[in-house]
């Protein structure tokens, strides 16, 4: 049977075999410990990564269940501290199991309805992982292990339709999204629990950080990828599909998503619980980066157009590179986020 799984993923998974939160609970006993939720995703991996070379700490996964295995940001990882547990941020019992049993020293919660456009598409589901499993695990922690820290994943999203730049801590709260509204009130969540409960509890602004393990449907991804195609298929003479984007105006904020995990550790690990912004302090638009990311490669394009007509045509054979899909626009936009980390 393991060599029929070995066949069929490429790798062996008895490392990622999923403990049930009994068996979770004794390979706590007497032993310092990390949740992490999220895992399978960009930060969450990177988080392990981080945890398991910086910390001696058991280090708990979070999971949740699919119909087929998406652990490839975690297939790296052989490590006897790290235990993978099944979870779902929607699920308040088991989040309430989990803490009870484990009592983990630390909690970061890294998993989300992360993607922004999808959000209008599913508003409800985005509240309920987002926001209404923070209270979950906020009154989790507080009754049954309250020296417990947390962290919660906020976001540059939730300044929104900027009133001043670059945004700091004292930024006013303004999202444009239900992603961005589930993640402001998470963080009055966090910081009414924090304040009543003397909890140590943070909700860090991280502005856009990116890496090879993003998911591939967010703006950098989806460039680089179809950029190395685009370019493999000149290289060989062959066809290729255009890119396809939506707003090439809007302006990010981007970092190293590496860079950010240690940056939570450290918010976490204050000699009081303090929030801050990590970012940059640089902005750039998609246009820029759909410039150098072909640039790179090689290709030089110009624009040509205006509006949804708007193309970006290789100076070398006359092709188009890239052109405007209306369905890639969101119903309202976060024109411009520039972050100010001074403080952090
Ligand atoms: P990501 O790659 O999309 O990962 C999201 C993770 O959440 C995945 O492991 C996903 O599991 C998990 N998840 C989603 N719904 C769940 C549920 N109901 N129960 C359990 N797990 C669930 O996101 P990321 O870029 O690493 O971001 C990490 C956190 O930081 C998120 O909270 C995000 O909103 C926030 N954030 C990210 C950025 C950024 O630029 N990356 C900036 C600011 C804030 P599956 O693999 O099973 O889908
Ligand atoms: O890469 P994006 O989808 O990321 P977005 O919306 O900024 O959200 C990311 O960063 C947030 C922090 O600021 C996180 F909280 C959130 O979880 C996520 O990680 O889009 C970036 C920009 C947007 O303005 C979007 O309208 O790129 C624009 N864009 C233009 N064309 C596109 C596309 N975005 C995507 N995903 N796909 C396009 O074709």
């Amino acid at each position: 049977m393991n060599n029929l799984k070995e066949k069929y993923t490429g790798k062996k998974i008895d490392h990622m075999d999923i403990l049930n939160i009994e068996d979770a609970a004794k390979k706590s006993i007497g032993k310092k410990s990390i949740i992490v939720t999220g895992v399978t995703g960009q930060d969450g991996s990177h988080m392990v990564d981080y945890l398991l070379a910086n910390t001696d700490y058991e280090i708990f996964g979070c999971v949740r269940r699919l119909s087929v295995y998406n652990h490839k940001n975690i297939s790296h990882i052989n490590n006897k501290r790290f235990h993978l547990i099944n979870f779902d941020l929607t699920d308040s019992h088991s989040i309430a199991r989990i803490i009870e049993k484990i009592k983990p020293d630390y909690f970061i919660n890294l998993a989300a309805q992360s993607f922004v456009g999808s959000s209008w598409d599913f508003a409800h589901q985005t509240w309920e992982t987002n926001c209404t499993s923070t209270l979950h695990i906020l009154e989790a922690i507080r009754l049954y292990h309250p020296t417990c820290r947390f962290y919660q994943a906020g976001s540059s999203e939730e300044f929104g339709d900027v009133a001043y730049n670059p945004q700091d801590e004292l930024h006013p709260l303004r999202p444009r999204s239900p992603y961005g509204a589930s993640k402001t009130a998470s963080r009055q969540l966090v910081k009414v629990w924090r304040d009543s409960y003397n909890l140590y509890a943070v909700q860090g602004w991280l502005f856009n950080h990116e890496g090879t393990r993003r998911g591939e449907e967010f703006v950098t991804r989806k460039i680089t990828k179809a950029v190395a195609r685009i370019k493999n298929a000149i290289n060989n003479e062959g066809p290729y599909n255009m890119l396809e984007l939506g707003n090439l105006d809007a302006k990010r904020d981007w970092s190293d998503a590496e860079d950010f995990v240690e940056g939570i550790w450290l918010m976490l690990n204050q000699e009081s619980p303090k929030e801050y912004v990590l970012s940059s302090n640089e902005t750039h638009s998609i246009r820029e980066f759909v410039e150098l990311a072909f640039k790179e490669v090689g290709i030089y394009g110009s624009w040509e157009g205006v509006g949804i007509d708007e193309k970006y045509v290789d100076e070398n054979s006359g092709r188009v590179l890239v052109a405007i899909n209306s369905k890639f626009y969101r119903p309202a936009e976060v024109d411009l986020l520039w972050g100010d980390s001074t403080k952090a």
